[in-house]
């Protein structure tokens, strides 16, 4: 399959997705949604596949906001009856499998969503995140001011969208933002390597437990823990968990099914 404006490769179990948009920071244009969306489909529909990872080609950028170019003489009229930014809500939706944003540089604006839409960031040293788009007359648009509100709690999610501030990657990892922070040579082989480990996990176990923390941000804490062991209760069934269990006791590694 081949992209205008993204590559997408499998190195063995695992999707390297990169947005390839260098010359506009790898700004996040109406194509380039559409060929996440297939891109992530074909990693959705390949069974040999288990994680995926997002980047940004260059070295400067991971994404430095949705496409202002494209926005800057739409009427507002046509923003909402396409419902602008709507299909990155069913991108996030239909990605069932785990996967990681590795980010290079900045992410900002719709960038820094995308990054936050990912199960988690693995950052080099020279990421910046933001939201921005005050300065531009506008708000976040791809769900950053309830991702970061969720993620880094009110203060710190005003005073990002309300100054428009950047924030580093120390701070974003402080703020509980960022999984890890890599050195920004080393952050390709740390995050296909987090990629690779969870791509050896018994994969409905992945997609199960990637739901189980997902659960936390759409319901109470009771609804929770009853969905949570549920669905733990649901892989008791599963033939990784025969095998899982077995292996343990047995002292030898597992041979997953996939099921
Ligand atoms: N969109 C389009 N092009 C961009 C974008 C962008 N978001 N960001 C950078 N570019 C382009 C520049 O225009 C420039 O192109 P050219 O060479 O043709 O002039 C090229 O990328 C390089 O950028 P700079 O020269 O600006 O590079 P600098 O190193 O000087 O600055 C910055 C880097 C600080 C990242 C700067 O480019 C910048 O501030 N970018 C914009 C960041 C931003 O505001 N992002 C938020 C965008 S809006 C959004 O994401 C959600 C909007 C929600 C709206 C809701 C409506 C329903």
């Amino acid at each position: 399959m081949t992209y205008q404006t993204i590559t997408s490769e499998t190195k063995g179990a695992v999707t390297l997705i990169t947005i390839n948009r260098p010359e506009a920071l790898n700004a996040l244009s109406t194509k380039v949604l559409s060929d996440l969306m297939e891109a992530f489909s074909v990693f959705g529909d390949d069974d040999t596949q288990h994680c995926a990872v997002i980047t940004g080609s260059g070295d400067k950028a991971f994404a430095a906001g949705a496409d202002i170019k494209e926005m800057v003489d739409k009427p507002a009229a046509d923003f909402f009856l396409e419902d602008f930014f709507s299909g990155w809500n069913k991108l996030t939706a239909s990605i069932r499998k785990p996967w990681i944003a590795a980010v290079n540089g900045f992410a900002l604006g719709g960038g820094c969503e995308l990054a936050m839409m990912a199960d988690f960031i693995i950052a080099s040293e020279n990421a910046k995140f933001g939201q921005p788009e005050i300065k531009l007359g506008v708000g976040p648009g791809m769900g950053g001011s309830q991702r970061l509100t969720l993620a880094v709690g009110k203060a710190k999610a005003m005073d990002l969208c309300l100054t428009g501030r950047m924030m580093d990657a120390e701070e974003a990892e402080r703020a509980g933002l960022v999984a890890r922070i890599v050195p920004h040579d080393k952050l390709m082989k740390e995050a296909m390597k987090a990629a690779e480990t969870i791509a050896t996990m018994p994969p409905m176990a992945a997609m199960v437990n990637k739901e189980m923390v997902e659960a936390a941000f759409e319901t109470t804490l009771t609804q929770g823990l009853l969905h949570e062991r549920r669905l733990f209760q649901i892989l008791t069934a599963t033939e990784d968990k025969a095998e899982g269990m077995k292996a343990f006791v047995e002292k030898r590694a597992a041979n997953w099914k996939g099921r």
